[in-house]
């Protein structure tokens, strides 16, 4: 298992439509597994393929506490259940230390293919349904940066290219 890198708002990279996968291989359960270790490592709840350049319709989530329920979703597919919107204060690790509100629908069906290549259709509500939702956002090429005020949106981009340039 490996520890990848994260890709970090304002990369262009991050902008990319991810494609389908088209058969569930050994290549892409290590993928997932590098996800998962990349991502508790963060640590953060969830990680889109995107977030680590790979541009293939996959993302791993964990909400639980203890770090113990990992979920995998591949080739996600989403129906509102309930098109009553939530607000929750939502976080990136592409967009490290800021946390903005956004709304999103509550209550979602997603159909999706599991690491066995199975596939599974599930009721989401709560913080699993506004997570997943933020994930696919990825796999579209968009971040929750893209919801706020153009004025938010770049006072975020100067921060981090700030920080980027200081790193570099
Ligand atoms: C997406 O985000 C999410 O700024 C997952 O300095 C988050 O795991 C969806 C993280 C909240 C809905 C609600 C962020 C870690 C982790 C940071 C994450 C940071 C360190 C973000
Ligand atoms: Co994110």
């Amino acid at each position: 298992m490996a520890v990848l890198d994260i890709l970090e708002f304002p990369d262009p990279r991050l902008r990319t439509v991810a494609k389908a996968v088209t058969s569930v291989t050994e290549a892409h359960r290590k993928l997932i597994d590098d996800m998962l270790e990349t991502m508790y490592a963060a640590p953060g709840i969830g990680l889109a393929a995107t977030q680590v350049n790979v541009h293939e319709r996959l993302l791993v989530i964990d909400v639980s506490e203890q770090h113990n329920e990992p979920r995998v979703f591949i080739n996600p597919e989403v129906e509102v259940l309930d098109p009553q919107l939530g607000e929750y204060d939502e976080g990136c690790l592409s967009v490290p230390g800021f946390y903005e509100s956004v709304s999103r629908p509550q209550r979602i069906r997603v159909t999706s293919l599991d690491r066995e290549g199975e596939s599974n259709t599930q009721e989401l509500e709560g913080l699993l349904a506004i997570c997943l939702q933020h994930e696919i956002d990825h796999l579209d090429g968009k971040l929750f940066v893209d919801y706020l005020s153009p004025l938010k949106r770049n006072r975020i981009r100067k921060k981090l290219e700030k920080d980027q340039r200081r790193r570099a």
